[in-house]
Order: C-alpha cells, then structure tokens, then sequence
C-alpha cells in the first residue's frame, strides 16, 4: 500500500478546547502529579492503585457529557475524507475525540485511555470502567494484572514501524498541538524533513522543535487548524 501522502501528528493541544488539560501548560496535568509517580511502569508497580486512579479519573473525564471533538479533530477527518492521496493521523493522545470526529486512518502510538491491557495473556479490551488491581481480566480470567492500554515512560510506542514507513513517504507533515519534549514523537519532523516534506507546525505557541518546521503557525487549534486544512484542500502551499 502507498505511504500516505500527508502524516499529521498531534499532541494534548488539539484536545484543550474539548475540555481536556494538557501536560505541560502550567495548568497541565504534569503541574499537579509527577510522571515518576502515575506513568512509568515502575510507578505501577510500586503503586498500581495510585495509577489505576490517575487513569481512572481522567476516562471518567472523558466520558463526560460536556468532552466534544472540536473543530480541530472534525477539520482532519475532513482533510482524510476530502484529500486523493490519503492522510495518516498519528497521535500522542490516549482521548477518543479523533475517532468520534470520523478520523480512520489513525494511530495511537502512546495507547488508549478506553482500552485495557492483562499482563498475564496480554489481551486488549474495551475499557469505560474504572480499574482495579483486583479485577479480572475478561480474556484469561486472571486477576491482579490489568492495567491501562497506555505507554508509559520508558515503554516501547506502539506503530513505530508503520511510523517510520509514513514519515519516508509522505509529501506533508503536520504537527498540531505538541510540545515536541517527548521522543521519538518529537523526532518524527526531523525524518519527514530528511524525505523532502513540507513541515508545518500548528501551535499556540512555538514548540520545543520549532525551528525544525519550515513553515509555523499560531493560535488556538479549533481556529488555525480548520483554515489551514481549508487552505490545503484549496491547493495552497
Ligand atoms: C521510549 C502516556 C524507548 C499516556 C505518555 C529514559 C528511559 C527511557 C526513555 C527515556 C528516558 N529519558 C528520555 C526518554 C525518552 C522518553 C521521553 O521523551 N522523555 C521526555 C520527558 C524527555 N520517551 C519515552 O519514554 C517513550 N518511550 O523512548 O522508548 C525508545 C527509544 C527509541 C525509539 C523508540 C523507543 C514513551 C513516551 C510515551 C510516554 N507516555 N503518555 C498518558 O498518560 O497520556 S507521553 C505524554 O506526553 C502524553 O502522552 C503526551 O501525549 C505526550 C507529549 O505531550 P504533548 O502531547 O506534546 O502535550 P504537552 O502538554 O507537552 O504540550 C501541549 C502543547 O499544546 C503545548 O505546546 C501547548 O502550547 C499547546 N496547546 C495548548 N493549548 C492549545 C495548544 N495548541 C493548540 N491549541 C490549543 N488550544
């Protein structure tokens, strides 16, 4: 199958104007607990109450009544429906709002908030209730090892090697709503730039890869990003 033609990457920017928080804006979720302590594998194990609440509480968040996809995630399923040579949607998120948006075409190389995961068979299912070190897993039946369908720091992303064949082939990518601190998402500008891509960043504010991007641009993402994907399905440059 021929790599898509534009790989987009987003970060927990795009979802701020669903309603939820960030990581690093100084009210982000990394302002409040410490990563060491609710997301590395270490942390779970030496806690896995205290993490199974932290991830608790933010898929009860999510599935709030007030948390919509925003104009941002519904501009990219347009772009995926609308552009001939195809769209990938890589995201760090672990929200559901780019499928509820009509994205496809979408990885999750950081997992998902609404999926779980037994350590025992390694089974992944659908997960809207809350964890507990106690529960069974609904594959195997054994207790004591379900936990989020998430990486953590220090964990192998998922889809890298699907990845890294996109960011070879595609002609445009696309940052929307990432800092650039964490890696290897952070490095993927740099290998779509070494394939001979238009690099663009959409941001509030210039990220930590800024100057890696050709082309930058600002503003919250329910703004900038519907009028440049209209721009792009326009032809523009
Ligand atoms: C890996 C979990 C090996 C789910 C996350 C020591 C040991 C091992 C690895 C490392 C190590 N030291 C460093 C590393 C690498 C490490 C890393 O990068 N650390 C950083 C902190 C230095 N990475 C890893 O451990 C990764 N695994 O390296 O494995 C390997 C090596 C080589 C090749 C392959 C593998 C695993 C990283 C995944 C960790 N899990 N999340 C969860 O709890 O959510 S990462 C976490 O940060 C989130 O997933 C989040 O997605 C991610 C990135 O953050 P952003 O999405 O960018 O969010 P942030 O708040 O930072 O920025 C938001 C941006 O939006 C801002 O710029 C803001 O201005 C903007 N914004 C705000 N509002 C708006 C907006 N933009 C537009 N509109 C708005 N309205």
């Amino acid at each position: 199958m021929r790599a898509p033609s534009i790989v987009v990457l987003t970060g927990a920017g795009i979802s701020k104007e669903s309603g939820l928080d960030t990581f690093r804006d100084p009210d982000g979720i990394w302002a409040r607990v410490r990563i060491e302590d609710v997301a590395t594998p270490e942390a779970f194990a030496r806690d896995p109450a205290r993490v199974h609440e932290f991830y608790n509480a933010r898929r009860r968040g999510l599935l709030g009544a007030q948390v919509e996809p925003n104009p941002a995630h519904r501009a990219l399923a347009r772009l995926e429906a609308e552009s001939p040579g195809g769209v990938l949607v890589i995201t760090q998120n672990i929200d559901n709002l780019h499928e509820r948006a009509g994205s496809r075409n979408l990885l999750h190389m950081h997992g998902e908030l609404l999926k779980s995961r037994c350590a025992h068979c390694k089974a992944i299912a659908a997960c809207t209730d809350d964890l507990t070190v106690a529960l069974a897993c609904p594959a195997c039946g054994a207790a004591g090892g379900m936990r989020p369908h998430v990486v953590w720091f220090g964990e192998m992303p998922l889809g890298l090697d699907a990845i890294e064949a996109a960011l070879a082939g595609c002609e445009t990518f696309i940052a929307i709503g990432t800092s650039g601190n964490v890696y290897p998402a952070a490095g993927f500008v740099a290998d779509a730039a070494v394939a001979g891509a238009r690099t663009i960043e959409l941001n509030l504010e210039p990220s930590m890869g800024h100057s890696l991007f050709a082309e930058c641009r600002y503003g919250p993402a329910a703004t900038i990003v519907p009028a440049f994907i209209d721009e792009l399905l326009k032809g523009g440059r």
